[in-house]
C-alpha cells in the first residue's frame, strides 16, 4: 500500500532516525517531519518539515488534510526525568497529544497510528526480571502513569472504533544522531560522548542499576516492522527486549577500547525512577506475533558509539 506518513515529534532521539529511515522506505516526498522546533541539520536537509505543536488539533488536522496522510507516528512526549519536575504539564502534553491523534483517527483523517509506550509503564510491584507482557502495572512516575493510561486509551480506540493502533514498550535507547532529552536512561548515551571528550563520566545511576536497553537501529526496525505487519489479532503494547546492562558493565565495555576511562557515581533523583522499572523484559509475544528479533549486543553498540560520537 502506498503510504503518506506524518511523524509528530520528528526531531527527538527516536523521531530523527525514524524519519530518515521512513524516507528511505517510502520516498522523501511521502514522509512529512514535524515538531515544535527544528531538529538536526541532517534531518532538516532530508525533506519537508512543518512546525506543529503536538497538542494542537488544528495544526495536525491541516497537515493530515493537505498531504492526505495515511500513517501517523506520534513520537512527541515529555520523558520520565523531566516529567517528574513538571508533573501536570507533562501529563497534559503526553495525554493531549495522544488523545488528539486518536480522535483524528476515529474521525477518519488517517488510517494507522504508531504510539510508543515504555518500560516506564511498569512499576515497583511488577516482576523486575523478564517482566511479562501482561502483569501487574503500577507505574510510580508521571511518565509511567501517562504511558500505562495511553496504552488503555489506544486499546479503547481499537476496540470501540476499529482504529489501527500499534505500540511497543521501548526500553532505554542508545544512539548518536540526536540527543535524548530528559529520560532516565540518557546516561547510556552521555557516557560515550564524555568518554571520548573527557575520558571520564559521572553516572547519575548507581553502578548496579540494570535496565533494559536497545540500540536505535533495533528500535527503528521494531517500529517499522510492527507497523508493516499485515494482520494482528488484537491490540497489544508489545514488550521488546534488546539487552540489559548497568553503568558498571557499560564502563567495562568502554574500557576495552579506552583503557584509562574513569567512572564515578553520583546517583540523583533518577535513581528512584530506575529502581521502579524492570531489569529485563520478556518479549516472547512480539517474537511470536510479528517475528521481532534484535541484532545488537553491548560490544557492537560500544564499537558503533565510540566510532561515531563526536
Ligand atoms: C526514559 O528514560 O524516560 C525513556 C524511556 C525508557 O521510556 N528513555
Amino acid at each position: 500500500m502506498k503510504q503518506r506518513v506524518l511523524i509528530i515529534g520528528a526531531c527527538g532521539q527516536i523521531g530523527t532516525e525514524l524519519t530518515l529511515k521512513l524516507r528511505q522506505k517510502y520516498g522523501v516526498t511521502n514522509v512529512i517531519a514535524s515538531d515544535i522546533k527544528e531538529g538536526s541539520a541532517s534531518l532538516m536537509a532530508s525533506g519537508l518539515f512543518v512546525k506543529i505543536d503536538a497538542t494542537n488539533r488544528m495544526q495536525i488536522l491541516k497537515v493530515l488534510q493537505e498531504y492526505a496522510i495515511t500513517q501517523v507516528y506520534m513520537m512527541a512526549a515529555t520523558l520520565s526525568a523531566t516529567a517528574e519536575r513538571i508533573p501536570l504539564k507533562a501529563w497534559n502534553i503526553n495525554m493531549t497529544a495522544l488523545l488528539t491523534v486518536l480522535e483524528l483517527g476515529k474521525e477518519g483523517f488517517y488510517k494507522q497510528l504508531f504510539w510508543p509506550s515504555s518500560i516506564g509503564a511498569f512499576g515497583p510491584t511488577s516482576p523486575r526480571l523478564k517482566t511479562p507482557q501482561n502483569t501487574i502495572m503500577t507505574p510510580s512516575t508521571v511518565y509511567g502513569i501517562s504511558k500505562y493510561s495511553g496504552e488503555m486509551w489506544c486499546q479503547y480506540y481499537v476496540n470501540q472504533y476499529g482504529l489501527d493502533v500499534r505500540t511497543v514498550r521501548y526500553p532505554g535507547i542508545v544512539s548518536y544522531k540526536a540527543e535524548p532529552g530528559g529520560g532516565t536512561t540518557d546516561y547510556a548515551v552521555e557516557i560515550y560522548f564524555d568518554a571520548l571528550k573527557k575520558g571520564a563520566y559521572t553516572s547519575f545511576l548507581s553502578e548496579e542499576t540494570t535496565l533494559p536497553m536497545m540500540y536505535i537501529d533495533d528500535a527503528i526496525n521494531a517500529t517499522i516492522s510492527l507497523m508493516a505487519y499485515p494482520k494482528l489479532k488484537e491490540y497489544k503494547a508489545y514488550n521488546i527486549s534488546g539487552i540489559s546492562f548497568n553503568p558498571k558493565e557499560i564502563a567495562a565495555s568502554i574500557r576495552k577500547k579506552i583503557p584509562d576511562f574513569k567512572m564515578r557515581y553520583r546517583p540523583d533523583f533518577r535513581q528512584a525512577i530506575a529502581d521502579s522499572w524492570p531489569q529485563s523484559v520478556d518479549d516472547s509475544q512480539a517474537k511470536a506475533d510479528w517475528h521481532w528479533q534484535p541484532q545488537f549486543d553491548l560490544e557492537k553498540i560500544t564499537a558503533i558509539m565510540l566510532a561515531n560520537c563526536k
